[in-house]
This record gives C-alpha cells, structure tokens and sequence, in this order.
C-alpha cells in the first residue's frame, strides 16, 4: 500500500438509544446522548487514494460514478480532511456498500466511519479514535458510533462551537454479561421517502413531542446503561422498545408528518409481541425506515429469525461486530471485495 493510499472496512450500528435532532446543524452535534450496537454484518469498504494530478475529487461506488447528493457528501467530507492535514490534493474515493442504502440500515454510519479512517490514513493524519470518531460525525452523526465495536455510547458533548466539537464524540462499553444478537427483518429494502436529515430537522423544529422525547431519552440513557452493567438483556431491550417508539412517535408529531412504519414493520412488531407472550425473549427498535431490528440472546438468535421469516423479504442474523480499521493488504480492486 503506497503512503496515501488507504482502504477502510466498517459495519453499521443501530440505536438502542437514540439519536434523532441536532443543537448545531454544522457541526454534527446532537441534543441528545446515544447508544448503540455496531453489528457483524453488512460491511462498508471504502478506498482512498491521493492524487496530486486531479483537478477534483473522483467518488465512485462499486467503479460507478456516485449520485450527484452522495458525491457531494463525500467532497465535502475530503474538504474537512485536507484542512486537518493540510492537504491540498484530490483524492479517488471508491465505496462498496453491502447493506440495503437509504433504507434505515445505517448505511450512513458505516459509510462515514470506514470514510473517515481511510480519508484520514491516506492524508497522513494520525488520529486515535476519539479523534477519529469526532472526524465520522462531521459526515454522518452516527458514523460517530461505528468507529468502535460492540456497544459504543456517543456523547452529546458541551456547547456549541469548538467546544461542542471536542467534546461530543463516541466510546466503546463493555457490557461482559450480555450475550446479545441483533436479527434484522427487512421489510422492505428500497431507498425511504423521508431523508433522515430532513425528517430529523423537521422534527426538531415542529414537533411540539420532541423536548419531551429528549429529556426522557436521557433517562433511557441511564438505565440502560445500568442494564448493560447488571447484565439484565430483558430490560435492555424494553427501554431500547420504548425509546424508539417514543423517537417514531415524536417524528409522528412533527408537521407534516414523518411516518416510517409500513404494513410490514407492523406484522413484525406484533411477532415480536407473540415471541414475548410465548416467552421468548426478543426486542425491536426501528430507525428512519421501515425495517426492523430484534434484539434477543444470542442463543435465541435462530428461533427469532424463523419467527419472522413470514413477514420479511429477507433476515439477517447479526451479532457484535468490530470498530471500523484499516485493511492492511491492498489489491488493485480490493475496494470491490468486502
Ligand atoms: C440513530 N438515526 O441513532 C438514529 C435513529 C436514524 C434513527 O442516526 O444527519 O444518518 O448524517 O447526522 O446519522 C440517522 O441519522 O444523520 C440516525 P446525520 P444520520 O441511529
């Protein structure tokens, strides 16, 4: 691998508390703390290679020439880079996403977070990874999370500004007395109606719910964190329901309306709620789409996943998954291998 040449590899997280609303829209800061689940599957890789002979920044996905919007998030984000480094040059961006786009998989979060560290390691920056999970949240805020593996807690931080910059960043927890898995019933994959960074905006700004969701989600904060700590998956994943419920529930209010929920989810939540009253024990949460999550002890892991089956195009066991890192052999079409 040449010095400014990278390739990165990261995986989606889900809330389990959630983000949902800005304070500063510039800087990527939330109003509210989040906590989430970086999974196993559905790997973004992402290569990065400077070059001082282009006139602009080349961004494909797969070799295809990216979406106009995609592209200009990604240009955006090399600006960002090259004034931390220095840099002047253009670099060749190639991504290679294996998670349905847009549709409320996180593909955002793995996107910017395996962006952030190959973009970084190719302009020469040395960052450790609160520095690193600082750099994923200025492209997306929740790629914050996906730097870390397992169980990550991103800090709303303090202030606006550079203060708030500092200070709002993702870490890992260790949570040694669960043994989770996250079992994704996806309901529909195509791209949603609602943006979440639209719908989260419009929700700040009109939902009159939405101060209340904000100061009960940092409630859910610390229980759950307690939960983590006592090992207890069963409290975990009602607060994790509840917590999305009341994020989908504040979007409901905001005017117009944002509404993920199709036909679907709905079938799926009322599985989760029979597997419940047979005793099993299983969680959903839901983000800007219409796909759903299950939380569930790993060794329920295949019960859940048959349990839905009925109501999904397509299930996915997935369990704790690693941080976003650098891949360290690069072949000329490595970005095209996850
Ligand atoms: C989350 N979501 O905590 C929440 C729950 C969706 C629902 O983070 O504007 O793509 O790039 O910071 O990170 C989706 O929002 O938004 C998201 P931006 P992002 O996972």
């Amino acid at each position: 691998m040449s010095d400014d040449s990278a390739v990165a590899i990261a995986h989606p997280n889900i809330a389990l508390i959630k983000y949902w609303g800005k304070r500063e829209e510039s800087l990527h800061l939330p109003v509210t703390t989040s906590l989430s689940l970086t999974l196993s599957e559905f790997p973004t890789t992402t290569a990065v290679s400077v070059d001082p002979g282009l006139p602009a920044d080349r961004v494909t996905v797969g070799g295809e020439p990216a979406p106009a919007a995609f592209q200009e998030r990604v240009v955006t984000f090399l600006a960002l880079v090259r004034d931390l480094a220095d840099a002047r040059e253009h670099a060749c961006v190639d991504t290679v996403n294996t998670v349905p786009t847009g549709a409320g998989l996180a593909s955002s979060a793995a996107g910017f977070a395996a962006l952030a560290t190959a973009a970084s390691a190719a302009y020469g920056l040395d960052l450790d990874r609160r520095a690193l999970s600082r750099l994923a949240r200025r492209g997306s805020g929740s790629a914050a999370r996906s730097v870390f593996g397992g169980f990550a807690v991103w800090w709303c931080g303090e202030g606006d500004g550079e203060a708030g910059d500092r200070s709002s960043f993702a870490e890992q927890i260790r949570a040694p007395l669960v043994d989770p898995a996250m079992v994704v019933a996806i309901v529909d994959g195509r791209e949603k109606a609602h943006p979440s960074r639209d719908a989260m905006r419009r929700t700040v700004a009109t939902s009159p719910f939405y101060d209340a969701w904000a100061r009960s989600s940092a409630r859910d904060l610390d229980s759950m964190r307690s939960a983590l700590d006592a090992g207890d998956l069963a409290a975990v994943g009602e607060i994790a329901e509840a917590n999305a419920l009341g994020m989908h529930a504040t979007m409901l209010g905001a005017r117009p309306a944002v509404r993920y929920f199709a036909p679907g989810t709905i079938r799926v939540l009322d599985l989760v709620h029979e597997m419940r009253a047979g005793g099993l024990g299983a969680w959903f949460t839901m983000d800007a789409g219409p796909n759903v999550k299950i939380l569930c002890d790993r060794r329920d892991s295949a019960a859940v996943a048959q349990a839905v089956a009925c109501a999904a195009e397509r299930v996915v066991v997935t369990t704790p998954g690693p941080g976003a890192r650098l891949r360290e052999t690069v072949a000329p079409d490595a970005a095209a291998r996850p």
